[in-house]
């Protein structure tokens, strides 16, 4: 019988075996998921631990925040500032940059996440997860800027989640292909239990918000319409239709049985690019699933391959299985 791999040890063989990544990678990842664990304690409590509910603030993008999103977003800095392998961190929940304090060490890493994302779902128990990605700082000089931030996805050196659901799942990638680890309580370690993720490059089965239907541009519309049209239509088969609201949970299903996710522009806001943001939830997930052999585009260009210019600039998403990223992609090119 082979004893199962933890994530300590998967890391440590990344690190030695495969030389895929250093030291200070390996350990920051380490902290990372052990910040994750307590994200999913807290999580679990619900209503026992006081967590549910609003806080009487807003983030940088005037949304009300969950008390499980301040609470995510402590444990995640906490965790992370001390080890000395970053030089700062960025996230969805704070305006700035967070520098690692003159107290500690500075390393040579960017951290970058969104600590609870899907915290809409917080309070009715449906599937909630924390998004990370992890950057070089670009150059050695001492010292990090915000610039320093601003690098396409395509440099990310690691990206992740974990899902807080019926398991708590953490799901990598370090450039090789994505894992995923599930917790197992009883040891309080998360344990290896999928190597080498692969989404079908076909699908029946889309994700969107269908309320924004209205909204929609041409490209977009005519997709969903015909996907509607079902077995009758151009497409000759039946769509099946899932709409979690929280992005880690669309995605998990994606890198699990296939799928297309759409978070698209709309003309709500005409001004904004979408409502998911680049740096900290599109980048992570368009590299794991690139990894595991789907696509990711913005209805125009990789995701990966967006010039940031902003922390918080907000991006179309269209990811998942290959054909049908392909398909939408190439109905905004007019094809
Ligand atoms: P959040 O980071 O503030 O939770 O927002 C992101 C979430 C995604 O997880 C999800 O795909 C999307 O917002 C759902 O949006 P909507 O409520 O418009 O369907
Ligand atoms: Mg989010």
């Amino acid at each position: 019988m082979t004893s199962p791999i933890s994530l300590t040890r998967y890391l440590v063989e990344q690190q030695r075996i495969q030389s895929h990544i250093p030291a200070d990678l390996r350990l920051l990842l380490e902290v990372v998921a052990r910040a994750c664990k307590s994200i999913s304690r807290a999580v679990n409590k619900g209503a026992l631990g006081d967590v549910l509910g609003t806080a009487q603030s807003e983030n940088v993008q005037g949304e009300i925040q969950k008390k499980l999103d301040i609470i995510a977003n402590e444990v995640l800095i906490e965790a992370n500032e001390w080890g000395g392998h970053l030089a700062a961190m960025a996230s969805e929940e704070m305006e700035g940059i967070y520098v690692v304090p003159n107290r500690y060490p500075q390393g040579e890493y960017l951290l970058l996440f969104d600590p609870l994302d899907g915290s809409s779902n917080v309070d009715v128990n449906v599937s909630i997860g924390t998004i990370f990605s992890v950057l070089k700082k670009p150059d050695a000089s001492a010292g990090v800027s915000e610039s320093d931030f601003l690098q396409p996805g395509n440099r990310q050196v690691a990206a992740g989640y974990c899902v807080y659901g019926p398991q708590t799942t953490l799901v990598l990638t370090v450039g090789d292909g994505v894992s995923m680890f599930t917790l197992d309580r009883e040891q309080g370690s998360f344990v290896l239990t999928q190597e080498r993720v692969k989404i079908p490059a076909d699908t029946k089965e889309f994700a969107i918000n269908m309320s924004n239907m209205r909204h929609w541009a041409d490209p977009v519309k005519r997709y969903v319409d015909e996907c509607l049209a079902g077995s009758t239509g151009v497409r000759g088969k039946d769509f099946n239709m899932r709409w979690v609201a929280s992005m880690v949970a669309d995605v998990h299903r994606i890198l699990t049985r296939g799928g297309i996710f759409l978070y698209p522009w709309d003309k709500r806001e005409p001004g904004k690019p979408g409502k998911l943001r680049l740096m900290y939830e599109a980048n992570p997930m368009s590299w794991l699933i690139e990894q595991a052999g789907g696509a990711a585009t913005d209805g125009r260009q990789r995701i990966l391959d967006i010039e940031p210019t902003q922390l918080h600039q907000r991006v179309s998403v269209v990811l998942g299985s290959r054909n049908e990223v392909e398909r939408v992609t190439g109905y905004h090119a007019g094809l």
